[in-house]
């Protein structure tokens, strides 16, 4: 299918989302979620993806959401159509791993964007910020939730209070992102640590996923019974046995995600 905001591409077991409005330095509308939504649904269930990129552009990941789009917009019309839900929904539903490569900006939404995904490699020009303060709102998509959890209450609060951005080495030495390469450098980075997830048993890398986000959303102990329970669980699947197998025999697992 052919989207007009996204660009789309299925190789080597990776599904690479590129966000691909540069008239608005990627800014998020309805159209583009409502896309993206789509094709995150049709890569659950493509066999050929193992691992999703989302990345934008070298000037911007994505500058926020659509400011044209939702100036208009009153308290009711957000609220009846409860405006982004739907589509961000699916994408925390989606249970394959989600890398956001981030380089330029990263902001408002973009920023909640990323945060959504499991885990972001940014480039050295990356920058993020919750700038909704400068236009009388706030973040809306996880940027006082998810933004305070990664980096902590203080930056959190002074990001989202002043709007100013973050660049690339704060954000790596306050945990908002995983690692930092150079700008030219970040797809062929993105791909090959997606390529790694990729060769591993998809079974066990959802449940990694499951686990994790689980820790954000329970206690310490509910989360590590939730944790031990999985761990026991893969002892029914072919891939555990594989896996272990490969290791005492010195050679490479063959997983079959069964
Ligand atoms: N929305 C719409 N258009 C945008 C956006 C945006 N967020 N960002 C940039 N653009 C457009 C500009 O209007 C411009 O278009 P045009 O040429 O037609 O005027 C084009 O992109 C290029 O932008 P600039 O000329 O401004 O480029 P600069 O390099 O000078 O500046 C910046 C780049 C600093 C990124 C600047 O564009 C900027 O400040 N953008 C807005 C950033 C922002 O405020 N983001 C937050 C938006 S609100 C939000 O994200 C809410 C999320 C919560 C939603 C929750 C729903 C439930």
């Amino acid at each position: 299918m052919a989207y007009e905001t996204l660009i789309v591409e299925v190789a080597d077991h990776i599904g690479l989302i590129r966000l691909n409005r540069p008239e608005a330095l990627n800014a998020l509308n309805m159209q583009l979620l409502e896309e993206l939504a789509d094709v995150l649904v049709s890569f659950s269930t493509n066999d050929k993806v193992r691992c999703v990129i989302i990345t934008g552009s070298e000037k911007a990941f994505a500058a926020g959401a659509d400011i044209k789009e939702m100036s208009e917009k009153s308290f009711t019309d957000m609220f009846e159509a409860d405006y982004f839900t739907g589509p961000t929904e699916t994408l925390l539903r989606f249970r394959k791993p989600i890398i956001a490569a981030v380089s330029g900006y990263a902001l408002g939404g973009g920023c909640e964007l990323a945060m959504m995904c499991d885990f972001i490699i940014a480039s050295d020009t990356a920058k993020f910020g919750q700038p909704e303060i400068n236009l009388g709102v706030m973040g809306g998509m996880g940027g006082t939730q998810r933004l305070t959890r990664f980096v902590g209450k203080s930056k959190a609060m002074e990001m989202n209070l002043t709007g100013r951005f973050m660049d690339a080495a704060e954000a790596e030495r306050s945990g908002l992102v995983s690692r930092v390469v150079p700008a030219k450098d970040l797809l062929d980075d993105a791909k090959a640590t997606a390529a790694k997830i990729a060769e591993k048993s998809l079974i066990a890398a959802m449940a990694v996923k499951e686990a994790v986000n689980r820790s954000y959303e329970t206690t310490l102990r509910e989360g590590v019974l939730f944790e031990r329970r999985v761990f026991h669980s893969l002892f029914s699947s072919e891939d555990q046995a594989e896996g272990m197998a490969a290791f005492t025999e010195k050679r490479a697992p063959q997983f079959r995600d069964r």
